[in-house]
């Protein structure tokens, strides 16, 4: 029997288990949108924007582990995905994305709605494949899959011609497929796991330093087990953060430009590093000619492209990390580090992090996320991007694998709030919140009408301080405080030269809560220390709703530690009170 182009895809999505997909229509894809409709094993989640429904799959995808998927229309369509395939592309998101395009005959001649999306987004995805042949696509989806969520996971792209989807073809969808050239290792050689063991033995000064490789291989667990035998202290990068539960006496938090004072000093003063599932990427490394001077260094990667590429490594270990982890285990026992250890307590309590006291005028960040943390301590949490992020990664303290969702490498304002309703879709028992920047969230506002549709409770926590926070705060100490474009109050009314904010400021916009209430969402407002509790507790009950808070921050509050971008990472400054 003979089958549509659609109709097969369609198959394909059955067959790969897909259960959600995110996508918006236009021209060229309504047929397959029309092989979709009224599916029940596939839910079409329409999202308000394409850049919407990449990262609610991104979000859908880091949360639980599957492989996200989205469809959108050619031309304006697929240029709307490019931010969230990068975003995806650069944290190893498994997502494959599903763009139409015009008719065969028509491509290269301008056509409507026309562009080269395999052109475009060739370097900001793990492949991506235009289908000039109806007999290839069970192939070509296939592959898609296997690409997408095997070896390092990424997006992976498919142009689909409108009128290869119309031609009837083959029904057949492999159940497998061999891609040439494409193998990548999962197990670790033997004998440089050896080697990694030994030099744990040996090491007076370890430290593990955990990525984002460890959620994304389901690796935590093996890895909690390994630190719970050796007893070594854990580091770890933005992405690696919730390896380790937060509360754990070995995680001595993230390290990097905003790391934590001991995580910074450990890695300085380690004489064995030992990296799993990372990119040594610049914002945790620092200046790299001071970036762990005395550390022999062991690297675990299923990318062999990561490894050596920014730090030289001793012993590199190509492979899964949860594979190559399990390799480990049992060759390890526990290290005599009682003297580091003890350093490293010394480095906790000499800068421990900077809270807020009770009883400021003001309501702070910290306050606000150390009571999220408290009330929703298992949530899955996803951040914006700027101070919101970095405070979040500093305060709340993640038990969980996989619960922390943020755009770690592309540093994405406005991906927070659609991952989060991905994430939401996917984890319908627990607890999702966004916490947002006032700038960020508006970059995919229009994803509230998603959520209310979708009868999704995320809550989204907006410190809105009314600036471009983390911009503001480089300007503050690097630019002698010249609020360049920062300030998200500025307009006509405002002198040329800012001399800070004050009463004659003009009334912020947008009103949040009757944005919010526009929508059909819910929306408080928290201008009071002793209301944020309440209300984050009533916020809490809303089963169908999703809930908007707008928490009044106070304005020029800074994240530190903070090490100044290009000097070394034991380089910290600290602010007073944690914040100014
Ligand atoms: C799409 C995008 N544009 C610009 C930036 C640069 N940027 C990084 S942080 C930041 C400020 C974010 O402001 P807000 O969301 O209010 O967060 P805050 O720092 O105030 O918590 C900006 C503009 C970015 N990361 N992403
Ligand atoms: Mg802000």
């Amino acid at each position: 029997m003979k089958i549509s182009g659609s109709e097969l895809l369609v198959k394909a999505l059955v067959e790969e288990k897909v259960q959600h997909l995110f996508g918006f229509p236009g021209g060229v894809v309504i047929p397959i949108f029309d092989a979709l409709y009224a599916r029940p094993e596939i839910k079409v989640i329409l999202t308000r924007h394409e850049q919407g429904a990449v990262h609610a799959a991104d979000g859908y995808a880091r949360s639980t582990g599957r492989t996200g998927v989205c469809l959108v229309t050619s031309g304006p369509g697929a240029t709307n995905t490019v931010t969230g395939l990068a975003t995806a592309n650069f944290d190893s998101v498994p997502i494959v994305c599903f763009t139409g395009q015009v008719a065969r005959h028509m491509i290269g001649n301008d056509a409507f709605q026309e562009a080269d999306i395999v052109g475009i987004t060739r370097p900001i995805t793990k492949h991506n494949y235009l289908v000039m042949e109806r007999q290839d696509l069970g192939r070509i989806i296939k592959e898609a899959f296997t690409l997408a969520s095997s070896g390092r996971p990424g997006p992976v792209l498919v142009d689909l011609p409108v009128d290869v989807v119309r031609e009837l073809g083959d029904a057949e969808y492999p159940a497998s497929v061999s891609i040439r050239g494409y193998n990548p290792v999962t197990k670790g050689h033997a004998g440089q796991i050896r080697k990694a063991a030994h030099a744990l033995k040996k090491a007076e000064r370890p430290l593990f330093y955990a990525g984002g490789g460890i959620h994304i291989a389901g690796a935590a667990e093996v890895f909690r087990r390994v630190v719970a035998r050796t007893g070594v202290p854990v580091v770890s990068s933005l992405m690696g953060i919730g390896s380790l539960p937060g509360d754990h006496p070995l995680d001595l938090g993230m390290l990097g430009m905003h790391g934590t004072y001991q995580s910074n000093l450990a890695v300085t003063h380690s004489d064995l590093l030992f990296a799993v599932g990372t990119r040594f990427d610049d914002r945790a490394t620092g200046d790299l000619s001071k970036f762990a001077p005395g550390a022999a260094i062991v690297h675990i990667d299923i990318d062999p492209v990561s490894i050596s590429r920014n730090v030289p490594v001793g012993i590199p270990i190509v492979g899964d990390a949860r594979t190559v982890l399990e390799q480990l285990e049992p060759l390890l026992a526990p290290c005599a580090i009682q003297p580091w250890l003890e350093r490293i307590a010394g480095w906790r309590s000499e800068h421990p992090l900077a809270v807020s006291p009770a009883g400021r005028r003001l309501l702070t960040p910290d306050t606000i996320i150390r009571a999220i943390c408290d009330l929703y301590p298992e949530a899955i949490v996803a951040t914006e991007v700027g101070q919101n992020q970095m405070w979040t990664a500093l305060f709340y303290r993640f038990r969980h694998s996989r619960s922390l969702l943020t755009s770690g490498g592309l540093g994405t304002m406005g991906y927070g709030f659609p991952a989060a309703i991905g994430a939401q879709l996917g984890n319908p028992g627990r607890k999702v919140i966004d916490i947002a920047g006032d700038g960020s969230i508006q970059m995919n506002i229009q994803e509230l009408a998603t959520a209310v549709h979708h009868g999704l409770p995320v809550i989204v926590a907006i410190l809105n301080n009314g600036y471009l926070g983390m911009v503001r705060q480089w300007q503050q100490l690097f630019y002698r405080g010249r609020y360049s474009s920062t300030c998200l109050m500025t307009g006509t009314e405002c002198p040329p030269s800012c001399p800070g904010p004050g009463d004659a400021c003009p009334v912020y916009t947008p009103d949040f809560v009757k944005l919010a209430e526009a929508y059909g969402a819910l929306g408080y407002r928290v201008a009071q220390e002793e209301d944020i509790r309440p209300v984050l507790r009533e916020a809490g009950q809303s089963r169908k709703k999703p809930v908007l808070i707008d928490f009044i921050v106070e304005r020029e509050f800074n994240v530190f530690p903070m090490v100044a971008p290009g000097a070394g990472i034991m380089e910290m400054m600290f602010g007073e009170e944690g914040g100014r």
